[in-house]
Formats: C-alpha cells, sequence, structure tokens
C-alpha cells in the first residue's frame, strides 16, 4: 500500500503541475499562493480514492485524472479558509505556515477562491458518458462543496464551539464537512468510469462510511498525535472546544465507531470482489493511519 501510495500521489502532483497556472503568470502573487498550498504536501487521499474508484470500475487514469485533481483543489481551497483568523486561526498547516501567513489574509481568501473556482475550470476538461454528462459532473462538485454539504459542516461547526452537541447534530457537522467530498471523490470516479447505477451506489454506500470514518480517526489523532506528526496544530479542538468524538463519546468509544465504520465500508464493495482490492486497501489504511 505504501508503494502504491507514493506512486499515486506522484501521479496527481504531476497532473495538478500541468493543469494549475505556472507561478510565473500574472499575478504571480495568486499563482504562488494557489501553489504554495496545493504543493505544501498533502496526503492526495480525495483523489486517490477517485482513481481508485475509477479503476475498480473499469475505467482509466487519464480519464479520471482531471476530476481527482478537480477535488484536491477543492479540498486544499477548504483547509486555506478553514485556516483563516476568522475561523480555525491556524498558523501550520501540511507541515508549513498557512496561506495567511505567508501572503496575508486578503490574497489567502483569493488563493482558495481561485482553487475552487479552477476546480471548475478542471471539471470541464471531460467529456461527459454515456451515463453521466458533463452537467453531473458539475453538480456533484458544486453540491458537495455548497451550503448543504462542506460550508454546512464547517457553519454548524463554527456554531457549535464551546456548546453541547448532541452524537447526531456531530454526525451531521462530519458527514457534512468530511464525508460529503470524499464521498464525491468516489463517486466521480466512478462517473468517469461510465459505472453502472448499481456500482455507483455501492460506492457512494462505501465514501458515506468511509467518509465519516476519516473525520472520527481525524477527531482522534487531534488528541493523541503531535503537531509534529500532523502537519497541522495538534490539540486545536480541545483548545477550540470542539464537537469531536472524543470529546462526545470518549477515545475508546471513538476508535469502536472508526472500527464499524470501516467495517461498513468494506461491506459495501462486496459486489465487486476483487476489483475492489485496492479500495479495501485503502479503508484499513485509513483506519490504520497515524497522520
Ligand atoms: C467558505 C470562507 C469559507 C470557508 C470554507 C468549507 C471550509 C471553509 C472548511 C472545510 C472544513 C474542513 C477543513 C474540514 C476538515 C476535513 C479534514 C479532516 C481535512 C484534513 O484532510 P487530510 O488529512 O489533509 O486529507 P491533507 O493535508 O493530507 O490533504
Amino acid at each position: 500500500m505504501k508503494v502504491y501510495l507514493v506512486a499515486r500521489q506522484k501521479m496527481v502532483d504531476g497532473a495538478l503541475e500541468v493543469f494549475l497556472p505556472k507561478a510565473t503568470v500574472k499575478p504571480k502573487t495568486i499563482h504562488k499562493a494557489m501553489r504554495y498550498s496545493i504543493f505544501a504536501g498533502g496526503k492526495r487521499l480525495r483523489p486517490i480514492l477517485c482513481l481508485a474508484a475509477s479503476e475498480c470500475c473499469g475505467g482509466e487514469l487519464e480519464v479520471a485524472i482531471p476530476l481527482a485533481c478537480a477535488v484536491e483543489c477543492i479540498h486544499t481551497y477548504s483547509l486555506i479558509h478553514d485556516d483563516l483568523p476568522c475561523m480555525d486561526n491556524d498558523d501550520l498547516r501540511r507541515g508549513v505556515p498557512t496561506s495567511h501567513k505567508v501572503f496575508g489574509e486578503a490574497v489567502a481568501v483569493l488563493a482558495g477562491d481561485a482553487l475552487l473556482t479552477f476546480a471548475f475550470e478542471l471539471a470541464a476538461k471531460v467529456p461527459g458518458w454515456p451515463r453521466y454528462h458533463l452537467r453531473d459532473v458539475i453538480r456533484e462538485l458544486a453540491v458537495a462543496s455548497g451550503s448543504r454539504h462542506l460550508i454546512a459542516g464547517q457553519v454548524v461547526d463554527l456554531e457549535s464551539e464551546g456548546k453541547k452537541v448532541s452524537v447526531p447534530l456531530l454526525r451531521f457537522i462530519h458527514e457534512s464537512k468530511t464525508a460529503a467530498l470524499l464521498s464525491s471523490s468516489i463517486r466521480l470516479g466512478a462517473m468517469s468510469a461510465n459505472a453502472t447505477p448499481a456500482q455507483l451506489k455501492n460506492l457512494s454506500d462505501f465514501g458515506r462510511s468511509l467518509g465519516l470514518a476519516f473525520q472520527v480517526i481525524d477527531d482522534i489523532l487531534d488528541v493523541t498525535q503531535t503537531s509534529e506528526t500532523l502537519g497541522k496544530s495538534a490539540g486545536k479542538d480541545v483548545t477550540a472546544e470542539k464537537a469531536t468524538y472524543p470529546s462526545i463519546v470518549g477515545l475508546e468509544r471513538s476508535r469502536g465507531i472508526a472500527r464499524r465504520l470501516t467495517n461498513e465500508s468494506h461491506a459495501a464493495l462486496k459486489p465487486f470482489g476483487r476489483k475492489a482490492e485496492i479500495l479495501h486497501g485503502l479503508a484499513d489504511h485509513l483506519l490504520a493511519r497515524e497522520y
């Protein structure tokens, strides 16, 4: 899995390098800032899942790669904005100073905006497929990153700071803030392979459970790992009085929930048989990850 992940990271990085406007394009500041955050060293999990879902449905990597890069651009935008002083106010991301620390707040906001917009430019590169037209692809990205998912999660997360949060509300935050984009990454990979409706449904189920498991694990790592290992400020959730699985149900129960969700994600892959080997491996890898 390690070798596979490094190879896929390289592939995604190479494609992003080609797709993103060069740092010499005017105005240089914004393109430098976009590239700074994109190439700061993310794990590329969303694009890797997109590519793996495509392959699981018999698709080709070159066809899926613009969508894989599009989800990474949206993800990176969300990190830049999440780190802003008006949001989580963080100094460290992907092991380096956050965008606003390097470029100032105005350029960081604009770099996030530009990456979000660029994601749709990338998505417009795909031709569409017999079962999924370009408008379905655009809608998938727009809905996942809009006010009913990614932004919904962020809003409720911010509004919940310092308050007592129920488990269903916490689940809503995590499903919106994290699982929606992760799940869409997988769905987009499947769409690019012209997946059958049954395949798309099974991969959507996989993505939902995996996405929620991913955020539960992220919550656990925030209290069990160092900032150095994570490449972002550890213990931030406790300081900001964030609603997290460990703070609400405890560390041990959180680990149990992450395991159960991962098992559910494996179960959703059953109809694919051996074609889903990589996706099974990725689910196990995410459960065992330490950063
Ligand atoms: C619109 C102003 C404005 C802000 C939007 C939507 C949003 C801000 C923030 C999204 C919330 C967010 C950052 C969720 C956390 C998801 C998460 C666990 C991120 C870390 O993902 P990894 O571990 O990171 O895959 P790398 O760096 O490896 O890509």
